[in-house]
Protein backbone atom coordinates (compact mmCIF):
# COMPACT_ATOMS: atom_id res chain seq x y z
CA UNK A 1 0.00 0.00 0.00
CA UNK A 2 1.42 3.55 -0.92
CA UNK A 3 1.59 6.11 1.38
CA UNK A 4 1.08 10.14 1.69
CA UNK A 5 3.95 10.41 4.53
CA UNK A 6 6.57 8.13 5.73
CA UNK A 7 8.71 5.65 4.28
CA UNK A 8 7.85 3.62 1.61
CA UNK A 9 8.84 -0.11 1.48
CA UNK A 10 11.59 -1.13 -0.82
CA UNK A 11 10.39 -4.40 -3.33
CA UNK A 12 13.86 -5.76 -1.95
CA UNK A 13 14.46 -6.57 1.75
CA UNK A 14 17.79 -5.43 2.62
CA UNK A 15 20.23 -8.19 4.32
CA UNK A 16 21.36 -6.64 7.53
CA UNK A 17 23.51 -9.88 8.36
CA UNK A 18 27.14 -8.53 7.41
CA UNK A 19 26.42 -5.03 8.85
CA UNK A 20 27.80 -3.63 11.80
CA UNK A 21 25.61 -0.45 13.01
CA UNK A 22 26.14 1.97 15.21
CA UNK A 23 23.56 3.91 17.26
CA UNK A 24 24.32 7.14 18.19
CA UNK A 25 21.97 8.87 20.66
CA UNK A 26 21.02 12.06 23.23
CA UNK A 27 19.59 11.47 26.72
CA UNK A 28 17.59 14.14 26.63
CA UNK A 29 13.64 13.62 26.80
CA UNK A 30 14.77 10.22 27.70
CA UNK A 31 11.84 7.96 27.26
CA UNK A 32 10.91 9.21 23.67
CA UNK A 33 14.53 8.24 22.95
CA UNK A 34 14.20 4.86 24.41
CA UNK A 35 11.19 4.04 22.17
CA UNK A 36 13.07 5.18 18.56
CA UNK A 37 16.06 2.88 19.73
CA UNK A 38 14.26 0.40 20.53
CA UNK A 39 12.63 0.44 17.35
CA UNK A 40 15.25 0.98 15.30
CA UNK A 41 17.38 -2.05 17.05
CA UNK A 42 13.93 -4.25 16.46
CA UNK A 43 14.48 -3.42 12.41
CA UNK A 44 18.29 -4.24 12.78
CA UNK A 45 17.57 -7.44 13.99
CA UNK A 46 14.58 -8.46 12.20
CA UNK A 47 17.21 -7.50 8.75
CA UNK A 48 19.34 -9.60 10.35
CA UNK A 49 22.04 -7.39 12.07
CA UNK A 50 23.63 -9.64 14.49
CA UNK A 51 23.82 -8.47 17.98
CA UNK A 52 27.06 -8.12 18.57
CA UNK A 53 27.08 -5.91 15.73
CA UNK A 54 25.24 -3.25 16.76
CA UNK A 55 27.05 -0.77 18.89
CA UNK A 56 25.04 2.16 21.29
CA UNK A 57 26.88 4.70 22.20
CA UNK A 58 25.17 7.53 24.13
CA UNK A 59 25.71 11.60 24.77
CA UNK A 60 24.27 14.26 26.44
CA UNK A 61 22.33 16.35 24.32
CA UNK A 62 21.93 16.12 19.90
CA UNK A 63 24.28 19.17 19.82
CA UNK A 64 26.82 16.56 20.73
CA UNK A 65 25.58 13.73 17.92
CA UNK A 66 27.73 14.93 15.48
CA UNK A 67 30.79 15.13 16.72
CA UNK A 68 30.21 11.70 18.67
CA UNK A 69 28.96 10.04 15.08
CA UNK A 70 32.28 10.98 13.88
CA UNK A 71 34.53 9.69 16.26
CA UNK A 72 32.11 6.86 16.36
CA UNK A 73 33.26 6.27 12.62
CA UNK A 74 36.67 6.56 13.30
CA UNK A 75 36.74 3.29 15.59
CA UNK A 76 36.62 4.79 18.69
CA UNK A 77 34.11 2.70 20.65
CA UNK A 78 34.00 0.62 23.60
CA UNK A 79 32.08 -3.23 23.48
CA UNK A 80 30.30 -4.84 26.03
CA UNK A 81 31.51 -8.51 27.23
CA UNK A 82 29.56 -11.18 27.01
CA UNK A 83 28.07 -10.15 23.89
CA UNK A 84 24.52 -9.05 22.63
CA UNK A 85 23.32 -5.36 21.96
CA UNK A 86 25.98 -3.24 23.00
CA UNK A 87 24.72 -0.79 25.09
CA UNK A 88 27.93 1.02 26.44
CA UNK A 89 26.19 3.12 29.40
CA UNK A 90 23.49 1.10 30.16
CA UNK A 91 20.23 1.55 31.21
CA UNK A 92 18.86 1.82 28.27
CA UNK A 93 15.33 0.42 28.17
CA UNK A 94 15.22 -2.26 25.15
CA UNK A 95 11.87 -4.15 26.28
CA UNK A 96 12.07 -7.74 27.81
CA UNK A 97 14.09 -9.00 25.02
CA UNK A 98 17.02 -7.38 25.07
CA UNK A 99 19.90 -9.52 25.81
CA UNK A 100 21.64 -7.17 28.38
CA UNK A 101 20.55 -7.51 31.74
CA UNK A 102 21.58 -4.41 32.70
CA UNK A 103 19.52 -2.65 29.79
CA UNK A 104 16.28 -4.36 31.61
CA UNK A 105 17.16 -2.97 35.43
CA UNK A 106 18.48 0.39 34.24
CA UNK A 107 21.22 0.07 36.40
CA UNK A 108 25.14 0.76 34.71
CA UNK A 109 26.46 -1.83 32.40
CA UNK A 110 28.95 -3.62 34.09
CA UNK A 111 32.15 -4.97 32.66
CA UNK A 112 33.14 -2.53 29.74
CA UNK A 113 36.34 -3.16 28.23
CA UNK A 114 37.40 -1.29 25.13
CA UNK A 115 37.88 -3.46 22.00
CA UNK A 116 39.16 -2.82 18.71
CA UNK A 117 35.78 -3.09 15.98
CA UNK A 118 35.31 -3.37 12.24
CA UNK A 119 34.22 -0.16 10.50
CA UNK A 120 30.84 0.52 10.83
CA UNK A 121 28.74 0.67 7.43
CA UNK A 122 25.92 2.75 8.98
CA UNK A 123 25.26 5.01 11.57
CA UNK A 124 21.86 6.66 13.24
CA UNK A 125 22.10 9.34 15.41
CA UNK A 126 19.10 9.55 17.20
CA UNK A 127 17.91 12.85 19.24
CA UNK A 128 14.77 14.46 20.59
CA UNK A 129 14.93 18.51 20.32
CA UNK A 130 11.85 19.63 21.40
CA UNK A 131 11.10 23.62 21.01
CA UNK A 132 11.22 25.66 23.91
CA UNK A 133 10.45 29.36 24.68
CA UNK A 134 13.91 30.74 23.49
CA UNK A 135 15.71 30.21 20.18
CA UNK A 136 17.88 27.13 21.47
CA UNK A 137 15.96 24.55 19.57
CA UNK A 138 16.85 26.83 16.02
CA UNK A 139 20.59 26.83 16.83
CA UNK A 140 20.26 23.11 17.90
CA UNK A 141 18.41 21.78 14.91
CA UNK A 142 20.10 23.79 12.36
CA UNK A 143 23.91 22.89 13.25
CA UNK A 144 23.21 19.54 14.07
CA UNK A 145 21.72 18.68 10.92
CA UNK A 146 23.97 20.26 8.65
CA UNK A 147 27.09 19.04 11.23
CA UNK A 148 25.49 15.49 10.58
CA UNK A 149 25.46 15.72 7.13
CA UNK A 150 29.06 16.80 6.94
CA UNK A 151 30.55 13.96 8.83
CA UNK A 152 27.88 11.52 6.58
CA UNK A 153 29.97 13.35 3.37
CA UNK A 154 33.38 13.99 5.24
CA UNK A 155 33.86 9.64 6.18
CA UNK A 156 31.58 8.37 3.29
CA UNK A 157 29.64 6.27 6.19
CA UNK A 158 26.23 7.10 5.65
CA UNK A 159 24.39 8.55 8.57
CA UNK A 160 20.63 7.81 9.32
CA UNK A 161 18.72 11.00 10.78
CA UNK A 162 17.20 9.87 13.74
CA UNK A 163 16.54 13.35 14.89
CA UNK A 164 12.91 14.64 15.97
CA UNK A 165 12.23 18.27 15.83
CA UNK A 166 9.29 18.67 17.42
CA UNK A 167 7.39 21.71 18.23
CA UNK A 168 5.85 20.06 21.40
CA UNK A 169 5.83 17.16 23.79
CA UNK A 170 2.78 15.25 22.13
CA UNK A 171 4.50 15.28 18.27
CA UNK A 172 7.37 14.26 19.80
CA UNK A 173 5.72 11.01 21.57
CA UNK A 174 3.47 10.36 18.46
CA UNK A 175 6.66 10.24 16.22
CA UNK A 176 7.76 7.34 19.10
CA UNK A 177 4.42 5.42 18.54
CA UNK A 178 4.01 6.81 22.36
CA UNK A 179 0.88 9.05 21.01
CA UNK A 180 -2.04 9.37 23.46
CA UNK A 181 -5.84 9.64 23.02
CA UNK A 182 -6.08 6.56 21.02
CA UNK A 183 -3.27 7.75 18.05
CA UNK A 184 -0.42 6.12 18.87
CA UNK A 185 1.19 7.62 16.12
CA UNK A 186 4.31 5.60 14.17
CA UNK A 187 7.89 4.48 16.03
CA UNK A 188 10.20 6.51 13.36
CA UNK A 189 12.75 4.69 14.60
CA UNK A 190 11.87 1.44 13.31
CA UNK A 191 12.25 3.29 9.74
CA UNK A 192 15.72 4.61 10.79
CA UNK A 193 16.64 0.83 11.37
CA UNK A 194 15.38 0.02 8.09
CA UNK A 195 17.32 2.99 6.37
CA UNK A 196 20.29 2.15 7.90
CA UNK A 197 20.45 -1.37 6.55
CA UNK A 198 19.75 -0.26 2.91
CA UNK A 199 21.93 2.68 2.94
CA UNK A 200 24.68 -0.06 4.27
CA UNK A 201 23.72 -2.14 1.12
CA UNK A 202 23.62 0.62 -1.37
CA UNK A 203 27.11 2.32 -0.23
CA UNK A 204 28.88 -1.07 -0.37
CA UNK A 205 27.13 -1.16 -4.31
CA UNK A 206 28.01 2.44 -5.00
CA UNK A 207 31.66 1.86 -3.96
C1 LIG B 1 20.10 22.39 26.43
C2 LIG B 1 19.16 21.52 25.69
C3 LIG B 1 17.80 21.89 25.54
C4 LIG B 1 17.25 23.15 26.11
N1 LIG B 1 16.93 21.11 24.90
C5 LIG B 1 17.37 19.95 24.38
C6 LIG B 1 16.45 19.09 23.69
O1 LIG B 1 15.24 19.32 23.59
N2 LIG B 1 16.96 17.95 23.15
C7 LIG B 1 18.29 17.61 23.22
O2 LIG B 1 18.68 16.56 22.70
N3 LIG B 1 19.17 18.40 23.90
C8 LIG B 1 18.74 19.54 24.47
N4 LIG B 1 19.61 20.34 25.15
C9 LIG B 1 21.00 19.88 25.35
C10 LIG B 1 21.97 20.21 24.19
O3 LIG B 1 21.71 19.37 23.08
C11 LIG B 1 23.43 19.98 24.63
O4 LIG B 1 23.55 18.71 25.20
C12 LIG B 1 23.90 21.00 25.64
O5 LIG B 1 23.69 22.31 25.18
C13 LIG B 1 25.38 20.81 25.97
O6 LIG B 1 26.18 20.99 24.81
Amino acid sequence: MSTIKGISQTEFAFDGSGLRVAIVHARWNRVIIDALVAGAVAKLRERGVKESNIVIQSVPGSFELPFACQKVIAGSHIQMSGGGVTDLLGGLNLGSNSPNPASRTGTPAPMAVAVPGGPFDAVIAIGVLIKGATMHFEYICESVSRALMRVQLDTGVPIIFGVLTALNDDQALERAGLGKDGNKGHNHGEDWGLAAVEMANQTRRWS
